[in-house]
């Protein structure tokens, strides 16, 4: 690359992320055939429109990609359609309220501070201006509280329903929910749709590890490079025709141009590479992981949410009486990133927080044991408990494990486009 400045920063982006022991849940690293199809000559080409129907000439092997893409798509995740062109996880859920709603409907989500996503309903996101949301908290025990959920459907009679969420440990009821859904839309006025956000959990879905909701979804949106670890991108499903045709205007023309192919080329590696049978060994070791990090923090007495994904929540204020932005930087000094996070019934704003997410996603791609995950809880443990703890000592523990791991830029995982 000639251009030393951004040469420099890539060489340092590089160091940090090979150095560092990476716990943020929602990033991945993605194998090298993705990031050559991300930075390839797809990215010359305009495309306006979807395959067979594009505005410009020399479509004939994008439509190919673009094709290949939405059908893996599909076969990953049992869907009868795909669009693959949302540029990301907010695009794709603003096209997604788009197809189902009128501007000004309701739409009911989950309490932002419990795990939701600023296009959930954040007061600072479109979608709180364009809609009117009311929200389900969770219960007492964290865990979704589906007599609540039911009660709040018939109160609120609103003309979405949204699940799937951004910190939220358990595993999610899709088929449940859909029951009490179903047994509202029989007495009430207004019809509800019902909306899963799968995005922390679609590489889940993807190995039929967990409840796949495009069974009981009308729309099902994602992100592409969180547990699915392919490129940074959104992806729609559904099994519905009619808002398959509606999803596919409200991206293009309505809310998106030209679609980024090289992306989509890229979306297609890793589907090929979800699909393969070594994705659901990978996604076993995510979970096992995940759980032995927080069963050993446990066991050294911290106060931790328990796990059925690929991510945990650490009460940070309970369990060493410092808040998550605190934390969040004394882990960064040792070479540990991870993000702070509200907890179930945090007491303090967003800006501190009592917890941090804790997720295992990245650092299985690079080959992570458990030993290695129940070594970082020990390491977490000893930064957070005391106000002084000897940061070279961890620095040097943190470092070891990185030195063990894979490089983040020669992955490779095995695929289906062999
Ligand atoms: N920013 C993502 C996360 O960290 O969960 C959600 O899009």
């Amino acid at each position: 690359m000639k251009d030393k400045i951004i040469k420099e920063l890539l060489e340092k982006e590089t160091i940090r992320q090979n150095e560092g022991i990476e716990l943020i849940a929602s990033e991945n690293y993605p194998s090298i055939d993705v990031m050559e199809a991300q930075g390839s000559i797809f990215t010359a080409k305009y495309a306006e429109g979807y395959p067979g129907k594009r505005y410009y000439g020399g479509c004939e092997v994008v439509d190919q990609v673009e094709s290949l893409a939405i059908e893996r798509a599909k076969e990953l995740f049992h869907a009868k359609f795909a669009n693959v062109q949302p540029h990301s996880g907010s695009q794709a859920n603003f096209a997604a309220y788009h197809a189902l709603l009128n501007k000004g409907d309701k739409v009911l989500s989950l309490v932002l501070n419990d795990g939701g996503h600023l296009t959930h309903g954040s007061p600072v996101s479109f979608s709180s201006h364009d809609y009117q949301f009311s929200f389900y908290p969770l219960g007492e025990d964290g865990h979704i509280d589906l007599d609540l959920l039911k009660e709040l459907l018939d109160k609120e009679n609103p003309n979405l329903l949204l699940a799937g969420y951004s910190a939220y440990p358990y595993a999610i009821p899709f088929k449940k929910i859909k029951e009490i859904l179903d047994a509202h839309n029989e007495k009430a006025s207004t019809h509800c749709f019902f909306m899963v956000d799968m995005a922390h959990i679609a590489g889940i879905i993807a190995s039929g590890l967990c409840e796949n909701p495009v069974d009981y979804a009308d729309i099902v949106t994602s992100t592409t490079h969180k547990t699915l670890r392919g490129p940074r991108g959104g992806l729609i499903l559904t099994n519905d025709e009619a808002i398959a045709k509606k999803v596919n205007s409200a991206i293009f023309p309505y809310s998106q141009g030209g679609p980024l192919e090289h992306v989509i080329a890229a979306k297609a590696v890793a589907f090929g590479e979800a699909l393969h049978p070594a994705f659901k060994e990978y996604m076993r070791k995510v979970l096992e992981n995940t759980k032995a990090c927080n069963d050993e923090l446990a066991a050294l007495g911290a106060k931790v949410s328990g796990t059925d994904n690929h991510l945990f929540l650490l009460d940070v204020l309970s369990s060493y009486g410092i808040n998550g932005k605190e934390a969040q930087a004394r882990l960064g000094e040792i070479g540990i990133t991870v993000n702070k996070n509200m907890i179930h019934g945090d007491t303090l704003s967003p800006a501190l927080t009592s917890g941090i997410r804790i997720g295992f996603a990245a650092l299985t791609s690079r080959g992570a044991s458990l030993e290695d995950a129940k070594e970082v809880a020990r390491i977490i443990h000893e930064a957070l408990k005391t106000p002084n703890p000897n940061i070279e000592k961890l620095k040097e523990r943190t470092a070891k494990i990185a030195a063990s791991l894979k490089d983040v830029t020669s992955l490779q995982y095995p695929s289906i486009g062999e």
